[in-house]
Order: C-alpha cells, then sequence, then structure tokens
C-alpha cells in the first residue's frame, strides 16, 4: 500500500507538471496530506447505489469513483461487503427538488438526493469537500439550489465560430456529427454537472434558422445524448423568421394560424429527437434579429406563440429583454424598460422572460437592470455574461464573482427593503413559479477551455452562484484555487486577494467613476472613447460619455432622461444627488463638472485621471502578486498567466493613455501629480486603435 501511494504521489508530481489546465477543478490528484487520506479512507472502500440505477445515478457513481481513487490512491469497490465504511448512494423524497443530504451515520456515509440529480450533485459536493481538504467526519449537511433552471447559453454558430467567444472555436464539431462523438463532449458536461448547471442552450442568440432543420436536430440529439447523464438538458436559440426562411410562408406573423401551426409541428419534431428538450431561447427584434414587432405585434404574442407550441412537452421560452430600439432622442438605458413593462401579466405560464444584469450591455460595472423587481408576474431570468466581452478577452484577469454579487446583492425595494436582484430571480420576491439564471459562456476548443486559465474561475463561480447566490465570492475563490492551483495557504491567499481585485482594477484601468461604453467599435477589449460615428449613435461612445468643456457624464435624473426615475424611490434616492451618489455609479447618473469636489477631496477630473494611473499601476502589482507564488504552482500553468498579465498591462497603459488624452482636450487640465503626462499623443494611441480593427 505504502509502495503504491509513493508511486502515485511520484505520478502526481510528474503529471502536475505538465498540467495544461484541460482537467478543470476536477483533477483528482493524489492528496498530499496523509491524516486526510486517512480520514477520508474510513468511508471510502465502497459505493453502494440503494436506488434504481439510472444513468444519471450510475454518472454519479462513477464520478466518485473515479474521484475518490484518484485522491485517496486506493481501489474502491463496487458493493457492500462489509457492515460500515461505505458510501450509500440513496434516494430521499423528503427533500427539495435537485437537493440532498450527506450524513454520516452507523460508520456508513449516506448521499441522498430528492431525485438522480440530487444524488449527483451530492456526489460532486463530497468530492469537493475532499478535494479542498475539509472535514468529512461526523457531517451533516444538507443543500437545495435556490434557483431552478441554471443555463449556459452558448453563442456558438454552425460554422463553427462562436460570438464574443475568446477561447478558441466551439466545441460543437457540427460537421462531424452526428457520428463521431468528440469525448470531450462528456469532459464537459462533468464540469457543469459539478457546479449544478442543469441546463445548456447550444447556439447564438444571433440564430441560423439551420438548427431547427432536420440534419441538425439529428446533431443536437447527439449532443443531448450525451449530456443527459449528468443531468443537463438542452435548449436552442430560434430565429423568429424560420418559418419563412426554412419552409417559405409568406410571413412569420405569430397571430398567423399556419404560422402558429408551423411552430407546433415543429416543437413536435424536435421532440421526437430530444424527448427531454427543455425549449427555446429567443433574441427578437433586438439589433436587426427577426420577430413579432414587424408583424405589429408584441413580445407578448410571439413568446406566446411558442409557449404554445412547447406545452404539450412542458417546454420552456426564455424570451431576451435585451431590446433597444434606436431612438436618437432617447436613452438606450429606458428602452427594455419601456417595452417590457406594459407587458408584465401578458405572457404564458411557460414563459420566462431573460434581462441581463445591467440596462446596457455587460459593462465592467453596471446599475443593476431597471426590470428587477418591476415585472411581479413574470418569471424574470438573469443573464450575465461569462466570456469577457467587456472585460478584457481572454487576455484579462478578472474575477467576476466580485460583479455578479454586486448585483445580486443590489436592492430593488420591489417589495420593501431586502429585495435584492437575487431575491427577484430565485421568487422569492414575488413568487415566481418558475425561476432560471443564464450565463453566456466562456467555452471554447482551447485546451484550458477558456483560454484564460483564471477564466475557468468565472465558469465554476456562475454556477456556484447559480446554485447557491448567497455564497460568498471569496469562499468560492478559495474552494477554485484549492482545487485548480494549489492547497499551500500562503499561495491560495495571494491567488485570492488578487482575483478579489481584479475586477475593480480593470474597472480602474477602463471605465471609472461610472464611465460607460467606450471601448472600441470592433475591439471590444481596448478603447475608442473619440468613437463618434456609427450606424446608431447608441453604438458610439460619445452618446453615452457626453464629455464637453463643462464635464462628464449622462445626465439620467429628472432634469436628464430621468432613467433613474424607472428604479423604486428608495433606490433613486442613492444615485440621485451627485453629491451623495456612490462614485462607482456617478458618471452613470450624473453629467459632472470637471472641477467638481468629490467625497475623495480631489476634484472630478483629478480623480478620474488618477483612476487610470492607479489602475496600471495595479495590473504591475498583480504581476508582482503572481511572481510571488511561482514556486508553488504548476509552471506551464504558472507561465501562461504571466504572459497574460503582461498583455493585460500593455492593453491597461493603451486604455489609460487613450482615455487620459483624449478626455484631456475637454477637461484642458494637466495630469495630477505624482503622474506624468503620457508620452505618447492621441494620434499615436489613435492610430493603435485603427490598427487592431483592420481586417
Ligand atoms: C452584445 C454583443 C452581441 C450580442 C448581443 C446580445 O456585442 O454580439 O449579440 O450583446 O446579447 O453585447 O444579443
Amino acid at each position: 500500500m505504502k509502495n503504491l501511494i509513493l508511486i502515485c504521489l511520484i505520478l502526481n508530481v510528474c503529471v502536475a507538471h505538465a498540467d495544461d489546465g484541460y482537467r478543470l477543478w476536477l483533477k483528482y490528484d493524489l492528496l498530499s496530506d496523509a491524516s486526510k487520506r486517512a480520514e477520508y479512507q474510513r468511508f471510502s472502500t465502497f459505493i453502494e447505489v440503494r436506488t434504481e440505477p439510472t444513468p444519471v445515478v450510475q454518472t454519479a457513481q462513477a464520478e466518485l469513483k473515479r474521484g475518490i481513487e484518484g485522491l485517496l490512491g486506493a481501489k474502491v469497490g463496487a458493493t457492500a461487503k462489509l457492515k460500515g465504511g461505505g458510501i450509500i448512494l440513496q434516494k430521499n423524497e423528503s427533500l427539495p427538488e435537485e437537493g440532498y443530504r450527506i450524513e454520516s451515520k452507523d460508520d456508513n456515509l449516506f448521499i441522498s438526493g430528492k431525485d438522480e440529480r440530487g444524488i449527483l450533485y451530492g456526489c460532486f459536493e463530497l468530492l469537493r469537500l475532499m478535494q479542498t481538504e475539509s472535514p468529512v467526519s461526523g457531517i451533516k449537511i444538507e443543500q437545495a439550489p435556490k434557483i431552478r433552471l441554471r443555463m449556459l447559453n452558448h453563442w456558438d454558430n454552425p460554422l463553427g465560430t462562436i460570438e464574443r467567444g475568446y477561447a478558441g472555436a466551439s466545441l460543437w464539431k457540427w460537421y462531424e456529427l452526428p457520428e463521431t462523438i468528440d469525448p470531450r463532449y462528456q469532459d464537459y458536461a462533468r464540469a457543469n454537472a459539478s457546479i449544478g448547471i442543469n441546463a445548456v442552450a447550444i447556439n447564438n442568440v444571433n440564430a441560423s434558422a439551420r438548427f431547427l432543420t432536420t440534419e441538425y436536430l439529428s446533431k443536437v440529439k447527439a449532443l443531448a445524448d450525451v449530456f443527459r447523464p449528468y443531468g443537463i438538458q438542452v435548449f436552442l436559440s430560434i430565429n423568429f423568421a424560420s418559418p419563412k426562411i426554412l419552409d417559405k410562408l409568406p410571413n412569420s406573423d405569430p397571430l398567423d394560424p399556419d404560422v402558429r401551426k408551423w411552430w407546433q409541428e415543429k416543437a413536435k419534431e424536435v421532440y421526437r429527437y430530444i424527448p427531454d428538450f427543455g425549449g427555446f431561447l429567443v433574441k427578437a427584434n433586438s439589433e436587426g434579429e427577426p420577430g413579432p414587432q414587424e408583424h405589429g405585434r408584441t413580445h407578448a404574442d410571439g413568446a406566446n406563440m411558442l409557449a404554445e407550441a412547447l406545452r404539450p412537452f412542458n417546454g420552456k421560452v426564455i424570451w431576451r429583454a435585451f431590446v433597444y430600439s434606436p431612438d436618437p432622442a432617447g436613452d438606450r438605458f429606458r428602452e427594455a424598460y419601456n417595452e417590457f413593462k406594459p407587458l408584465d401579466g401578458l405572457f404564458d405560464k411557460n414563459v420566462v422572460v431573460q434581462v441581463k444584469n445591467g440596462p446596457i450591455d455587460f459593462q465592467p460595472r453596471e446599475p443593476f437592470h431597471p426590470l428587477f423587481g418591476a415585472m411581479p408576474k413574470t418569471p424574470l431570468a438573469m443573464e450575465f455574461q461569462i466570456t469577457q466581452e467587456y472585460l478584457g478577452f481572454s487576455t484579462n484577469l478578472v474575477y467576476l464573482a466580485t460583479l455578479f454579487k454586486e448585483c445580486l446583492e443590489a436592492d430593488t425595494y420591489a417589495s420593501g427593503k431586502g429585495s435584492t436582484v437575487a431575491k427577484v430571480v430565485d421568487g422569492s420576491v414575488h413568487q415566481y413559479a418558475f425561476t432560471a439564471i443564464a450565463g453566456v459562456a466562456n467555452t471554447g476548443s482551447d485546451r484550458n477551455w477558456t483560454g484564460h486559465l483564471m477564466s475557468q474561475a468565472n465558469w465554476y463561480a456562475y454556477g456556484r452562484l447559480a446554485w447557491d447566490h448567497t455564497l460568498s465570492e471569496a469562499q468560492i475563490a478559495d474552494e477554485w484555487i484549492k482545487m485548480t492551483w494549489t492547497k499551500a495557504p500562503a499561495a491560495v491567499l495571494t491567488i485570492k486577494n488578487l482575483m478579489l481585485r481584479s475586477r475593480e482594477i480593470y474597472v480602474n484601468h477602463t471605465t471609472p467613476l461610472g464611465l460607460h461604453h467606450v471601448m472600441g467599435q470592433g475591439i471590444h477589449f481596448g478603447p475608442e472613447p473619440w468613437l463618434s460615428r456609427s450606424a446608431r449613435p447608441d453604438w458610439t461612445s460619445i452618446y453615452y460619455h457626453r464629455a464637453d468643456s463643462a464635464g462628464i457624464g449622462f445626465n439620467r435624473t429628472v432634469t436628464g432622461s430621468n432613467a433613474l426615475g424607472l428604479y423604486h424611490p428608495e433606490v433613486q434616492k442613492q444615485w440621485n444627488n451627485p453629491e451623495t451618489c456612490d462614485l462607482n455609479y456617478l458618471l452613470w447618473f450624473h453629467h459632472v463638472g470637471w472641477n467638481k469636489r468629490l467625497s475623495t477631496g480631489k476634484s472630478l477630473w483629478d480623480e478620474f485621471s488618477a483612476r487610470y494611473y492607479q489602475g496600471v499601476e495595479e495590473v504591475g502589482w498583480m504581476q508582482e502578486e503572481w511572481a510571488k507564488v511561482r514556486d508553488m504552482v504548476d509552471p506551464e500553468m504558472y507561465a501562461d498567466v504571466a504572459g497574460r498579465l503582461a498583455v493585460q498591462y500593455r492593453e491597461a497603459l493603451n486604455w489609460r493613455d487613450a482615455c487620459v488624452l483624449y478626455f484631456q482636450t475637454f477637461s484642458k487640465k494637466p495630469v495630477p501629480a505624482p503622474f506624468q503626462q503620457p508620452t505618447r499623443t492621441l494620434e499615436d494611441l489613435k492610430k493603435i486603435v485603427e490598427i487592431y480593427q483592420l481586417k
């Protein structure tokens, strides 16, 4: 036995030194702490299944065996030859849906699930406890998800590209499917199941009608068959004009009986391929996508037509609220609210309206979307973006749990104090009959799945928060680091600290004090605050920052667009006075004079420009901190992150110089001491951005 452990330890060291990140947080390498191994060994001699061995239960059992054998370096038996010392998987109907209990009793460890998914999640929880070397003796814990549908939304296209994907090509190899099943599909499903994700929409919301053809449905079915044993349901994004595109119907009017019939037949066909199909995700009348409004109908008419087609199969319609009609005189902030609020109560029971976390578009910092708390009769799903479209692609280190939590914990005051966005989404504020949350995936064909190794944490954290939004960003980081990088306490602390500060650092070097939407038109990782012409005014930067010789920022108070008036009066109170408004949201709601003295004691210009300089220095700080863990983590993984931090430093300098130089043309003020005026000129920066955008 000792020899076996020794061999494993040696192997483990070898493996660890050739890590490319493929195994994510599910490494299952031998635990180096012998006392912990001994503690876990006491209940790990066998796994017995005392319930129907459905495919999901078999997945749970196989995963547990694989994990324990890796972590403890000892074989796990299949049945109970002995009375104690094993793990029993069983059902317990009294638990909440998808919930589980892990309890040590009579010398055995019982993992009880309300249903098969509950058992699966319980097994992953036990593995997580072991991976993080947490105490398990005498354990009794019970968990259940707070939100029913915990989804990933993939923005993957039929030809293998990914809209806003920065980690390679699509994972789905459409041209090989359905005959060839890449083993990676299963690894992907495992990772999702381990964090409680139970649904995926596999294609882009800017949807090709192709996904509803017989050819593609057979491919989608092949993926659904791989995901099913992991408790994962498949959804499809649909193109609203499909009846017209695919079958030449004269129109796609949701009130036209032929169109309705078409969708009903299509739904039947989809369910013939995938009997547990989840439903349709819809982007309609948004950014040029077709929708019911072209036929003089509302979003509710469109959604309800699809709901009718899916109802016989218990399918759901997830209708996105990301809409903003091009009104040059309006404020994009208000558009979704204006269109959806009047429709509250008009959607069918199996419709969920999916709302982005903020009112504009996944910016580094946004106030929460004013629709949360304003639709008591319509289940609202949260949509977060895990892929870092506006947060540095896959070259910048930004731990997003901080951003997710900030939004989830914001108070809508919808039914009194404490009506947080999280409680709206989990149904407790308005008693929604169904609840859902979605994250736009950051996965791709890169070996390490997410491009930046630290972005794996964002996939992980999204799943953990979708399961339980009360978990703290620090706790999630802690467990992820221990499973992914190291358990050495000093290194865990260093990495965690860096992660927890990373989002604020990114905000500082890109869009401080509530500045937003000043990124390049084509290069969302870089600055283009001077962008003044585009196909639509609300795609420019000047629309948002409104800088002039007097000051900067978008007046959304009652003297401006009054978008602030869409919030509950208590929320308005927090933001409507520029004297007391949280500096993080200042330029979201106010046009502020360059000389205005802020609560920090500095003038707006001095604070604003200093934050860019601080942001750059802080990226330097992240590089130094990272260097400290060099000898404590895998060298290949270390080097990859170090390289990307160096890129981030260069990009942060570009942001700083572009924004400081450009806004200086309005403020006409010097860079405050001790910082130095950039050595480059605004023309230099414009050139860099131009070159970035060359085709
Ligand atoms: C924007 C993205 C665009 C998406 C859109 C959406 O730039 O690619 O299609 O969001 O969410 O942020 O529909």
